[in-house]
């Protein structure tokens, strides 16, 4: 067995930056279902610059989730750590194996949401990073969130099972 698909043990220890409701929490939970010690840092980056400032010395993205894996080096991306947890620790079966036929759909979903909807959220938690003025802004938000709620019809059409057909079931 190698080093990679041993069960967590007590070395296994993270700290996590984040707090409930953000990006931190599937994170959360899959260092739990590792098995996996973790030390939690409670920021709300998104409650003002405070909080940014708090996690900013760890992130330079100022933003959460931010893990610190056992070896000290920083992860960022919680789709990268979801990635690199389920790989890590194989026994826990959190994502199909890498020549299983749904890694590529995994894989495909993994950074579909990242990408196509949770950037969004820079901008609409603060509209006037990228829209000064606050005339404009309404409409910005209207724009992205139809956009992010397109973005979620079509993973959910994609991404589910085909059903099968008369004959299938037979
Ligand atoms: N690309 C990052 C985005 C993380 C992110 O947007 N986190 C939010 C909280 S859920 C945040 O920290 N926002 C504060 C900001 O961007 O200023 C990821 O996928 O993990």
């Amino acid at each position: 067995m190698s080093a990679s698909s041993t069960p967590s043990s007590a070395a296994d220890r993270y700290t996590l930056y984040g707090a409930p409701g953000s990006g931190a929490t599937p994170v959360h939970a899959a260092l739990t279902l590792v098995g996996a010690q973790v030390d939690t840092v409670d920021i709300a980056t998104w409650e003002g610059e405070a909080e940014r400032e708090r996690v900013s010395g760890v992130n330079p993205m100022r933003q959460v989730p931010a893990l610190v894996l056992p070896s000290g080096e920083l992860m960022t991306e919680s789709a990268a750590i979801l990635v690199w947890l389920a790989d890590r620790y194989p026994h826990a079966g959190l994502c199909p194996a890498p020549d299983h036929p749904l890694r590529a759909r995994y894989l495909r979903w993994m950074v579909y949401l990242p990408a196509a909807i949770y950037s969004l959220f820079w901008v609409r938690d603060d509209p006037s990073r990228l829209v000064p003025d606050p005339a404009a802004q309404p409409a910005m938000l209207e724009r992205s969130a139809e956009r992010i709620a397109h973005c979620w019809h079509l993973m959910a059409r994609k991404s589910a099972r085909p059903r099968p057909t008369c004959s299938a079931t037979r």
